[in-house]
């Protein structure tokens, strides 16, 4: 008889799926278990973060008197060394660094990927124990040999073909797609593994969450403020009121509403013309994600996945989620701010 409560291990899931992919020669499924590893590394620091006093700026020492390093420095490190030993990646774009990382040596002189990363996404939460995150976005190297360039990190996010988050919260959670939908895995501490727990996930197309920081209420496209409204006005054909979540952090959002239906906005606004979140390793990531989960995902009037990056570390603006809700504010900003929001505040 079948086992139905058969444990199915992140490395076991990507060797059985592996079968998608009858040209590869495993470079990805590798690349995916490196990721993997990294995650459980940094995953035991962010549980131990406030034990070790390894929340306090660089520079300051831990109980063994070595140096400290914060702990999105530690998870940088953690994820380049991991893509490097691993062997399948040319370059690595990172939040934290300003420039591309290309990597070329014995092992990877005919690796095939380049790996956009948010290692530690919310960093800023740790001090206060909010759940944080990695996002991870991977692309083949258009480039033909040598070390990844700076071209092969800035393709559309429709080139990517591969994407993932983990959520270090009330339990760690790996998530991602290789472009045949999506599967989350819960980290078993027992066994340093993470387990298939949320297979096929699927975002409900209506949802009653809207996430948006409405401290800027003032500062939004007319669009975005009527949209507000729209969710705050009783409707019991619609179910509204909606509820207001937001955590701050990302991936805790973008989590809590791919389980449970919602919309995630960061708008552009007067202080940030072009939104605030990045488009190669978080927008990007993210919106395969969610598209693959069946949601939606735009700058509010163009599909993110379509966007051509110009920058590394270019911004955009982000409406992302149930795909009806998504659209809902679309017709609020073509009805009320009928302009690419980056024209509607840079003129
Ligand atoms: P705000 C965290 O700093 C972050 O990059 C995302 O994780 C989060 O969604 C956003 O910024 C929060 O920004 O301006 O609302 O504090």
């Amino acid at each position: 008889m079948e086992n139905i409560n058969r444990v199915v291990t992140l490395g076991q899931f990507i060797i059985e799926r592996q079968k998608e992919f009858p040209y590869s020669k495993g470079q990805l499924s590798r690349l995916l278990r490196d990721i993997g590893i990294a995650s459980k590394i940094v995953n035991r620091e962010v549980n131990k973060a406030g034990l070790v006093n390894i929340l306090g700026d660089a520079g300051a020492t831990n109980v063994q008197g070595e140096d400290v390093k914060k702990l999105d420095v530690f998870a940088n490190e953690q994820f380049i060394a991991a893509l490097n030993a691993g062997g399948e990646c040319c370059a690595v774009a990172s939040e934290e660094d300003e420039d591309i990382i290309p990597i070329y040596s014995e092992i990877s002189k005919d690796a095939k990927y380049v790996v956009l990363i948010d290692p530690l996404d919310g960093s800023s939460n740790i001090d206060v124990n909010v759940s944080i995150g990695t996002i991870f976005s991977i692309y083949r190297r258009t480039s033909f040999n040598g070390p990844g360039t700076l071209e092969d990190c800035l393709q559309p996010g429709s080139e990517q073909v591969g994407a993932g988050y983990v959520v270090y919260g009330s339990s760690t959670m790996l998530v991602y797609t290789t472009g045949h939908g999506v599967n989350g895995f819960t980290l078993d501490p027992s066994i340093g593994e993470f387990c298939l727990s949320h297979p096929d996930m699927r975002i409900p197309e209506n949802g009653t969450i809207y996430s948006v920081n409405e401290g800027n209420y003032v500062d939004f496209p007319e669009g975005i403020k009527k949209y507000i409204k729209y969710c705050q006005e009783p409707d019991k054909k619609t179910k509204r009121p909606y509820s207001s979540r937001y955590i701050g952090s990302m991936v805790a959002d973008f989590h809590r509403n791919l389980i449970k239906g919602g919309v995630f906005i960061y708008p552009a606004t007067g202080k940030a013309p072009e939104g605030k979140l990045r488009l190669g390793y978080e927008c990007n990531p993210l919106s395969f994600i969610i598209e693959q989960a069946g949601g939606k995902s735009t700058d509010g009037f163009n599909r993110i996945l379509d966007l051509k990056p110009k920058t590394l570390h270019q911004r955009t603006p982000v409406v992302m989620g149930s795909k009806n809700m998504v659209e809902k504010v679309e017709e609020f900003l073509r009805t009320y701010s009928p302009v690419k929001p980056v024209e509607y505040f840079i003129g």
